[in-house]
């Protein structure tokens, strides 16, 4: 046995760290939100570099904004984990930044064991894996998959510009280019995170490895209409967006349920009206359209599917309905050799595990596109995530960081 499989992470330190980064963007209200390139983001990146500083662990922040260190060989392609440390608005305290600081802890470890290992290991926070702009930016930006339009014209949900925030966090939107990394600069990505649903939880099972991540697209709708008087205008002369636009998501639903698959997800997640005024027929509605699933192909065909009923459902309505795709993820196979060595990791560790599919998006799938991608799950309490009470018991935690710490420590090994 190599001496390097006897290491194990200090979940007193890692603990400690997960306190400390849930407290940074916290409202007296107790919601926890940590917008890409926002204040409370720039005080977590600081912390961040901060707690690598104290480890003698260099760091840098690349032109797009990922926050990553180094350690062990100093040349040749690197094994790379970690994950995001923005939240979604009122957010849990483990969603992306479990993996970043799991991946900072191994860090710590490796670079304390002062190994020999071929590879180097290079913790890493990506930006914006939430969207508060794109959907995995930074870790589009380092695998050059950024769509420069998609970028020029993003936008948060406040109507706020991608370029202001970074100017703002003291980046330049026009060097996002430069955060691309070199071809074979990457050996393998993996990723350690919560599984944000119940699968692990029912089935008594400590580790998940992901088999596929699903795509995404998200695409926004306005209905529109016309502002008549609420109480005089008769139900049958109006042109209500509103009603056009529910019964649209009503059958998007229906059609999404019908000709998707177990792992089909259709959701508005943001519907706004023009007016704010209960006397109004709303004449606009505004939904952004989120779907899902594994198959690629499948979720183009649904999302072209959902245009064309918006586009009958809203004529049938007598209004007029625009749709444009804003922004997405393409699914992506995780590699079955990082599958098999972290099925490997928890078997020596004594951990089962469990092969399954990821409903959530991840940066895996967009490093699975430059470089050999896994991803370890450990169990989410009530399978709850996306809000304040997401949690998971520190036992598995630890037990998620080790498996972390020695599938990567053998990737660092592999030849
Ligand atoms: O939305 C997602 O699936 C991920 O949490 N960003
Ligand atoms: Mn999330
Ligand atoms: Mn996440």
């Amino acid at each position: 046995m190599a001496a390097w499989e006897s290491l194990r992470v200090d979940i007193a330190r890692l603990r400690n760290d997960i306190e400390t980064l849930s407290k940074i963007g916290r409202a007296p209200d107790g919601a926890l939100t940590r917008h890409a390139f926002a204040p409370a983001y720039e005080e977590a990146r600081r912390w961040l570099k901060g707690r690598m500083e104290e480890a003698d662990i260099p760091s840098r922040d690349d032109a797009a904004g990922n926050t990553i260190g180094h350690v062990g060989a100093a040349d040749g392609p690197v094994v790379m984990s970690g994950s995001h440390i923005d939240t979604v608005p009122d957010g849990g305290p483990l969603d992306g930044a479990f993996g970043v600081l799991s991946a900072l802890e191994c860090a710590r470890v490796i670079r304390a064991a002062n190994l020999s290992a071929p590879r180097g290991f290079e913790p890493v926070a990506f930006i914006d894996e939430e969207g508060r702009f794109l959907d995995c930016m930074g870790s589009k930006a380092m695998a050059g998959r950024l769509d420069m339009n998609e970028v020029a014209h993003a936008k948060d949900p406040n109507g706020g510009s991608l370029g202001d925030a970074m100017r703002q966090a003291g980046f330049d939107l026009e060097k996002i280019g430069k955060a691309k990394r070199k071809k074979g600069d990457i050996a393998a990505y993996i990723e350690l995170h919560i599984e944000q649903g119940p699968v692990l939880e029912a089935k008594g099972m400590p580790i998940g490895v992901v088999e596929g991540i699903v795509g995404i697209d998200h695409s926004d709708f306005v209905f529109k209409g016309e502002p008549d008087h609420a109480g005089t205008t008769p139900m049958d002369m109006r042109k209500d967006a509103f009603t056009g636009a529910a019964e649209f998501a009503y059958k998007a639903r229906r059609m999404a349920l019908k000709r998707g698959t177990p792992l089909t997800r259709i959701t508005y997640g943001i519907v706004k009206s023009k007016t704010a005024a209960a006397n109004i027929v709303p004449p606009e509605i505004y939904m952004r359209q989120e779907l899902r699933d594994i198959d690629q192909k499948l979720l183009k065909r649904l999302v072209k599917a959902s245009y064309r009923l918006a586009d009958k459902v809203a004529a049938e309505h007598r209004l007029t309905v625009t749709h444009e795709h804003i922004s997405g993820n393409t699914s992506a196979l995780m590699a079955p050799r990082v599958q098999d060595m972290i099925e490997g990791a928890a078997k020596a560790l004594g951990l089962g595990s469990h092969r399954m599919p990821s409903g959530a998006g991840h940066d895996a799938q967009v490093m699975a596109r430059v470089a050999d991608a896994g991803m370890i799950f450990v169990p989410s309490e009530g399978g709850r995530s996306h809000r304040r009470d997401e949690w998971t018991d520190w036992k598995l935690l630890e037990q998620g960081a080790n498996v972390l710490l020695q599938s990567i420590l053998r990737l660092m090994h592999a030849a």
